[in-house]
């Protein structure tokens, strides 16, 4: 076996949109394993907008990554070797390994995936925090109800992608906004969107959501934030509900985009945003998780993902992610299962 581990690191903080160079690709010693803990190989990293955030040294609910720190982030992979009572080699484990081809890991917030239960990488897409939080942001903030009318934003991308199919399962009209003409034909050939635009070639959004939501818009799961969802919040109906689950477009700006402020829109026609982060709801994981797997099976619900193969191309399916580039989730493959 090799006795090198290769990472990435964060080498600089970025300005605006990231860069290959705020990313170095390091090698370091296989980390030695004590008595409770395991080595893993990472077999799949997912690249997620959050990352985007854990880069900058802003305020936020968790701590940065130091320069020169290992960038963090979820997998899924394999144990090498274990001195852990509950961890065997051969296990297939998900857990926070981050930017590396081996990690250590004490068995704390690790959870063993069947690899024939479901295809690996779901357990990082649609069985994994991605499907949760379509899941829950959805069903939980915003409670659908047949017939509404739901508009999600950032929906060709791993959540958007989740949450306008789940819509439709409850029976709504479903309305997607994405960045391509490819991503719109996706939304509505493939997932059965009733309807979508894409946000680069309509300049308009008020007017094509007036044409596309003819009765207005009760629900509105918003992953990207700015001009896409001041148009939204001016078609909300009385008593809408706004699942905040992310802001996209604001994540690389060096300061905040001054904006219309609409806020009396939520005032006067009563209805409610709400943010969320996926982990207020770990305690309920399991139960979404089974009813995720249940509508993959029986077909109601379609997934993809995309991959990178290297660690050493990880920087680069981040930034090919947060620019567009991906239908579905964006994962890198770091090594064969
Ligand atoms: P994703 O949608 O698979 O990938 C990001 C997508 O964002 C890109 O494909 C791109 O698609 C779109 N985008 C990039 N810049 C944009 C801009 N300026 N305006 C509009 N769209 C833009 O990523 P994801 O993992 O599913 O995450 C989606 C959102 O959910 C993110 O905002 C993320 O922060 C949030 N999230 C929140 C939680 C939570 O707990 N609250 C958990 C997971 C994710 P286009 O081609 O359409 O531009
Ligand atoms: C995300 C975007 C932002 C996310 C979390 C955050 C879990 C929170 C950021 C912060 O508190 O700084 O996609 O996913």
């Amino acid at each position: 076996m090799t006795t090198v581990n290769r990472q990435i690191t964060l080498a600089a903080r970025p300005v605006g949109f990231p860069k290959a160079s705020d990313f170095a690709l390091v090698e370091t010693p296989m980390p030695t394993q004590e008595a409770g803990q395991f080595l893993v190989r990472v077999v799949y990293l997912s690249v997620d907008p959050y990352m985007r955030g854990r880069m900058s040294d802003a305020p936020s609910y968790a701590a940065p990554v130091a320069i020169g720190g290992v960038m963090g982030g979820g997998t899924v992979g394999r144990v090498v070797s274990s001195q852990h009572a509950d961890f065997q080699p051969g296990d297939f484990v998900e857990g926070m390994f981050g930017w590396q081809e081996y990690a250590l890991s004490d068995g704390k917030m690790v959870r063993k995936v069947d690899p024939l239960a479901a295809p690996l990488e779901t357990n990082l897409s649609v069985l994994g925090l991605t499907g949760l939080t379509a899941y829950f942001g959805l069903l939980d903030i915003c409670d659908p109800k047949p017939d509404e009318t739901v508009v999600v934003s950032g929906a060709a991308g791993a959540v958007g992608s989740i949450v306008g199919q789940i819509a439709k399962i409850k029976g709504c009209r479903v309305v997607g906004i994405a960045g391509s003409d490819m991503k719109v034909d996706y939304l509505t050939n493939e997932l059965n969107f009733d309807a979508a635009f894409n946000y680069k070639t309509v300049t308009q959004y008020e007017d094509e959501l007036k044409k596309l939501c003819p009765k207005g818009i009760d629900v509105y799961f918003d992953n990207v934030g700015g001009a896409i969802t001041d148009a939204v919040f001016r078609r909300i109906n009385p008593m809408a509900r706004v699942s905040i689950c992310g802001q996209i477009s604001q994540y690389n700006l060096a300061k905040p985009e001054a904006g219309p402020r609409l806020l009396s829109i939520l005032l006067m026609r009563q209805a409610k945003a709400h943010g969320f982060l996926v982990f207020q709801f770990a305690a309920r994981y399991d139960e979404a998780r089974a009813q995720l797997a249940e509508w993959v099976r029986s077909g109601k619900i379609k997934h993809r993902e995309e991959f990178i193969n290297g660690l050493p191309n990880a920087p680069r399916a981040f930034l090919h992610m947060l620019a567009g580039g991906n239908l579905g989730k964006q994962l890198v493959k770091i090594s064969e299962p």
